[in-house]
C-alpha cells in the first residue's frame, strides 16, 4: 500500500480504449504525463487479457521514468503481469472476492482502488483498506452511460466524512470543475473531457491548474 505516493496525486487521467482507438497508449500515456497527470488508469473493458497485458506494458513502461503510478482497471492478472501499480476495482468485482481471500488476491497490488456511488459504500471502502476510492457518478456521462448520477451532494458528504484519498468521477469537465471542488473534493479522475480535446495535454494542464494549492 502506498499512501505517501497517492497524497501527491491529483488528477487522474485515463487510457480508455474506447477512446483512444488507434492511438498508441504509451504515447497517449506520455502525452497525459506532460500535461501533469498524476496516476493512470488502463481501461480495456472489451479486450481480451492478453490485450490488456500488452496495452498495460507500453503504459507501464512510458510512465515509469515519471514515476507515475499505473492502475489497472478490473484485471488482477492483468496488472500483475504488466507491473503496474495497482488495481481499480467495482463494487461487485469487489464483492466478488470473499473477505476472507481478500489480501492473498490483492498481494501484489501496492494500490487498491474501489469505486464507490454512495456514502455507505465509501465508508465501507475505507474500512475495508481502499487506497483510494473514486466517488461518481458526480454528473451524467457517455463514458459510463444509464448510471443515475449521484451529484456534488455526495462529493460534500464523502469530503467530511472519509478520510481515505478520493476521486471524484463522472462526467467532470472544466466547465463543471468549479462545482466539485467547491464541494470539497481535491482530487478529481477526467476520462473524455481530456481524451476526446483536441490537444489532450493542453486540456489535462487545464484541469490541473483547478487542482494547484489543493
Ligand atoms: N467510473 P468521464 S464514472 C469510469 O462513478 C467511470 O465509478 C465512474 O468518465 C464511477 O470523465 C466513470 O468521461 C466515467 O465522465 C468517467
Amino acid at each position: 500500500m502506498s499512501k505517501t505516493r497517492l497524497a501527491r496525486c491529483h488528477l487522474y487521467g485515463f487510457i480508455d480504449m474506447a477512446y483512444i482507438e488507434e492511438l498508441d497508449p504509451g504515447e497517449v500515456a506520455r502525452v497525459l504525463i506532460a500535461g501533469g497527470v498524476d496516476i493512470i488508469q488502463v481501461r480495456a473493458k472489451d479486450r481480451s487479457h492478453p490485450d490488456r497485458v500488452a496495452l498495460a506494458l507500453k503504459v507501464v513502461s512510458a510512465a515509469f521514468q515519471y514515476k507515475v503510478p499505473v492502475i489497472i482497471n478490473d484485471d488482477i492478472e492483468a496488472a500483475f503481469e504488466a507491473g503496474a501499480d495497482g488495481v481499480h476495482l467495482g463494487q461487485e468485482d469487489w464483492a466478488a472476492i470473499p473477505r476472507e481471500g481478500r489480501a492473498e488476491r490483492l498481494a501484489n497490488m501496492r494500490i487498491v482502488g474501489l469505486s464507490t456511488h454512495s456514502l455507505e459504500q465509501a465508508l465501507a471502502a475505507e474500512r475495508d483498506g481502499a487506497d483510494y476510492i473514486g466517488v461518481g457518478p458526480v454528473f451524467p456521462t457517455a463514458t459510463k452511460p444509464g448510471v443515475k448520477p449521484v451529484g456534488v451532494e455526495l462529493v460534500r458528504e464523502v469530503a467530511a466524512r472519509v478520510k481515505t484519498p478520493f476521486f471524484a468521477i463522472g462526467g467532470i469537465s472544466l466547465d463543471n470543475i468549479g462545482e466539485v471542488l467547491e464541494a470539497g473534493a481535491t482530487r478529481v479522475a477526467v476520462v473524455s473531457a481530456i481524451l476526446k480535446a483536441s490537444d489532450k495535454t493542453e486540456a489535462a494542464t487545464a484541469f490541473k491548474k483547478r487542482l494547484e494549492k489543493l
